[in-house]
């Protein structure tokens, strides 16, 4: 990257969308930059997907925050999309400290969810001014005027002053790239929102003095190591200039700018200076963390910390020590995976790893199943083989009681089949709080401990064909609830080592359904199907039909065989119990007994019950 254009102090907007997770900011933010080409010059666009990971592509979700700009009447806006979901709630948190304003997106038929009311509580906090876009009005169905009550009455309860109570409307749908004051008046572009963010947002304050510049987040290349992205909140900032870096203890490090870039488009671009208000990115600055400041070297003074958000799980990876270990990753050992999962933590802030007393057994701490589900996917993905163990929530100690996570469980589901999650979610010690119709459908909100929530979407979703629609995002710490009952079912466990048949699968189709299809190869101690009854079986499939008459074995039963449960590496995570480990390979996915052997597993059935 060469720097081509030397850069003059202009007026900027920074802004950061936020919302529940799929209400459409990450469409949004593309139909923007799309839009903005018009008012650019020699700007190669590419097909752009904003959501550029892998798995952002195939889970249809944004992991990290982005940042993008675009250029409109001379301004130079700053936008941070910033990812939906619960599990990566403390990121957005972070990257509203870039921000001056907010765009928040609610979905015209779903309305404000968990989420949305999470996000939105830290922006009124932090005194931002919020936009508002009723979002998705292309939708069948849709409230948008009972939307935006709601949105409103949410603003309220959470607080917001009456500037932020002033907020402007907008209406449209990210998808087909419109929006509007008036859902009534479709447009062809998104130029209303363009100029509601130059006329409302608030111009970055210019502010003269000696630099500081706070860190929110970290990029990270092969290349360039670790890079610190932040806004300026005074003066400038130079390549080659020496700074000092305030860290979290008081102390401050000697530090020099080696190169600087700031967000051009979908681009980042290489510049010799950068000016307060901008948002950039630092390269050769080591060893700093979330919330340090970047500040002048004789006269430094550090902005307010921002805190980093605590794990709320943990869960054990191991080294695969099953009897297929070795035949499909690369990467096997337990040096392997540890460097791997601590050069993790060097970017993934929420994210912590801790030894124990097994050299194989590392315990990770992250936010919740889909953050470490991620985690465990790119691992595989790179060549690693591994083990998992039972997620765990995080207790408390407080004054002496025990204390757990008490999440909002929201799930929409149809009217017929509400009772049936209600049941569910009240074995789980769930409270339900509010019922109430939308649209046709039926608006559930419980309190639940998120130990009851593991496990739950597969049942909710089983039991409601699933049509239900279920959010939950962490509320606070009660007191403990009581010994929830884990699943209801047993497993069924391979008794030997080899290809299943069908002619077996067949037979034992009574005793449940199976994970594992005729002429797998499965192994002694593997969880190949869920019992229909309570307790653990071991189960033959190995076992060959007696050829009395010449015909193929199997050929004929494995028809009738009901096609194996699909499971997911989330489902997995969520549904193995404390005896039994996730055994995770570049290609497959397999749940298993910890004690393979039988009789070694009866004898430590005692140790488990005691945890
Ligand atoms: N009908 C309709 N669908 C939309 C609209 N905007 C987005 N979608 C769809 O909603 C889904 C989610 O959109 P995204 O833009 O990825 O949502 P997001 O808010 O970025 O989601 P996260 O980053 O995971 O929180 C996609 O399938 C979009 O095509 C809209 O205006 N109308
Ligand atoms: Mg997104």
């Amino acid at each position: 990257m060469r720097a081509e254009k030397i850069y003059y102090m202009q007026e900027i907007r920074n802004i950061a969308i936020i919302a529940h997770v799929d209400h459409g900011k990450t469409t949004l933010v593309d139909k923007i930059i799309h839009y903005s080409k018009l008012f650019r010059e020699n700007q190669v666009f590419d097909d752009l997907i904003l959501d550029n990971n892998d798995q952002e592509r195939e889970r249809g979700i944004t992991i990290t925050s982005k940042n993008v700009s675009i250029r409109y009447k001379g301004v130079k806006i700053n936008i941070i999309d910033t990812p939906g979901h619960a599990d990566f709630g403390g990121e957005v948190e972070r990257v509203l400290k870039m921000a001056d304003g907010v765009i928040l997106l609610v979905d015209a038929f779903e309305g404000p969810m968990p989420q949305t009311r999470f996000v939105l509580g830290k922006a009124i906090g932090l005194g931002l001014k919020p936009v508002v876009i009723v979002n998705k009005v292309d939708k069948e169905n849709c409230r948008p005027d009972e939307v935006y009550e709601s949105v409103f009455d949410l603003m309220f309860n959470l607080g917001a002053s009456e500037d932020q109570l002033d907020f402007v409307t907008l209406y449209g749908s990210s998808k087909q790239g419109w929006m509007s004051y008036d859902y009534k008046k479709p447009t062809d572009n998104i130029e209303a929102l363009l100029e509601t963010i130059i006329k409302v947002i608030p111009p970055a304050p210019s502010i003269d003095g000696p630099l500081q510049m706070q860190i929110t987040s970290i990029d990270f290349s092969t290349y360039t190591g670790r890079m610190a992205i932040g806004r300026i909140f005074r003066g400038v900032i130079k390549e080659g200039q020496q700074v000092l870096l305030c860290q979290a203890d008081g102390s401050f490090k000697k530090n020099k700018i080696k190169e600087l870039q700031v967000f051009e488009g979908l681009a980042r671009v290489k510049v010799p200076e950068a000016f307060c208000g901008d948002i950039c990115l630092i390269i050769g600055i080591d060893e700093f963390e979330i919330g340090d400041t970047v500040a002048d070297a004789e006269n430094p003074e550090a902005l307010t910390r921002i805190a980093v958000d605590e794990p709320t799980m943990s869960m054990l990876f191991t080294i695969n020590n099953s009897p297929f270990y070795g035949k499909e990753g690369k990467y096997v050992t337990s040096r392997h995976i540890r460097d791997r999962l601590y050069k993790e933590t060097e970017k993934n802030l929420a994210l912590k790893v801790h030894n124990t007393e097994s050299e194989d057994k590392f315990l990770v701490y992250g936010r919740g199943i889909l953050h470490l589900s991620v985690l465990v996917e790119t691992m595989r993905r790179e060549g690693y083989e591994l083990q998992l163990g039972q997620p765990q929530v995080l207790f408390k100690e407080i004054d002496g009681q025990k204390y757990e996570p008490i999440e909002t469980l929201v799930v929409d589901v149809p009217e017929h089949v509400a009772g049936k999650v209600i049941e569910l979610a009240t074995q789980r010690k769930g409270e339900l709080l509010i019922m109430e119709p939308k649209g046709d459908m039926q608006h559930l909100e419980f309190d639940i401990p998120a130990r009851g929530i593991i496990g739950l979407r597969n049942n909710v979703l089983t039991a409601t064909q699933g049509e239900a629609v279920m959010t939950h995002r962490f509320k606070e710490y009660q007191p403990y609830k009581g010994s929830i009952p884990s699943r209801i079912c047993g497993s069924l466990i391979s008794m030997e080592t080899g290809e299943g048949t069908a002619y077996t699968i067949d037979k034992l189709q009574d005793r449940g359904s199976f994970f594992v299809d005729p002429g797998e190869e499965v192994y002694m101690g593997q969880v190949i199907g869920e019992h229909t009854r309570d307790n653990d079986i071991v189960v033959n499939i190995q076992k060959k039909k007696q050829l009395t008459n010449m015909r193929a074995s199997g050929t004929d039963e494995a028809t009738k065989i009901a096609p194996k449960r699909q499971f997911s590496l989330e489902d997995c995570m969520e549904y193995i119990q404390k005896d039994e480990y996730v055994e995770v390979t570049p290609k497959s996915i397999r749940m298993r007994k910890i004690f393979l052997d039988e009789g070694e597993r009866n004898r430590m059935a005692k140790t488990f019950q005691m945890q």
